[in-house]
């Protein structure tokens, strides 16, 4: 049996705020930090340890993983960082509120915009000094592999090679794995490790900060899933998660 954590950062600054994120690199909110070190020690109380952890180039996941390995007394453990893993790219939304947006343009096409399988936000203009090719943080990048905005679909096409290339064969070492990263990379995730249709994936939604436990058998497939925590309060995240889009 193989076991596998995933981990959404704890609230941002812009989740607070109720803006479209993706690849702004906003912090962790007050909450958010309480959020990531509950979580490190929930996953310390139920005897989970870690040989490697994956997290974004984001500093809400990075943050999240420090500060939940710091209570969890691992805070030496090997951290590998990676664009891979980013949220997924939120184009020209980025930086909008998600209410506003949706009294703008209506609910229905705030849901498409955040839950859809392949339908792009609008694109940044590629001299937006957003565009990651002119940011520093993705200077090592090749260019041509950085997005102006992305569907689930694109993400999953960056996020699931780079677990099977990366991640998968560390974990058929034995090495137990945690992934901190984002609402979207690990939908990504999650719709390949269950095998959801892409209606499925519309209805699913992250809760900050709480760990998502995944077991596989012997071949593989996955066993078990289970978030650590509170049941009812992390229902509750989820609803907020989904109401987001809401008008208000
Ligand atoms: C959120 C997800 O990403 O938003 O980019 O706004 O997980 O990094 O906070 P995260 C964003 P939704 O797709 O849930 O609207």
């Amino acid at each position: 049996m193989k076991t596998l954590v995933l981990l959404r950062h704890g609230e941002s600054e812009w989740n607070l705020e109720n803006k479209f994120t993706g690849w702004t690199d906003v912090d962790l909110s007050t909450k958010g930090i309480e959020e990531a070190k509950n979580a490190g020690k929930l996953l310390k109380e139920k005897g989970y340890d870690f040989d490697i952890a994956y997290t974004s180039y984001l500093q809400r996941a990075i943050h999240t993983l420090q500060l939940a390995l710091k209570e969890m007394g691992r805070e030496n453990l090997p951290v590998v960082k990676t664009w891979k893993l980013n949220e997924r790219h939120y184009g020209a939304l980025q930086g909008l509120n998600k209410a506003e947006t949706a009294k703008k343009y209506g609910e229905e096409q705030v849901q498409i915009w955040r839950r859809s399988f392949d339908i792009q936000p609008p694109a940044l203009k590629p001299e937006d000094d957003r565009n990651p090719a002119r940011q520093e943080l993705y200077n090592e990048i090749d260019k041509a592999d950085l997005p102006l905005t992305e569907s689930l679909k694109d993400t999953i096409a960056r996020v699931i090679p780079y677990y099977e290339q990366e991640i998968l064969p560390k974990m058929n070492e034995k090495k137990r794995v945690i992934i901190a990263a984002h609402g979207n990379s690990l939908r990504a995730l999650m719709m390949y490790f269950e095998g959801l249709t892409e209606e499925e994936i519309t209805k699913v939604n992250i809760p900050t900060g709480v760990p998502l436990v995944y077991e596989f058998d012997d071949q593989g497939k996955m066993s078990k899933k289970f978030y650590l925590g509170d049941a009812a309060e992390i229902e509750a995240k989820m609803k907020a998660v989904a109401s987001q889009g809401k008008a208000k």
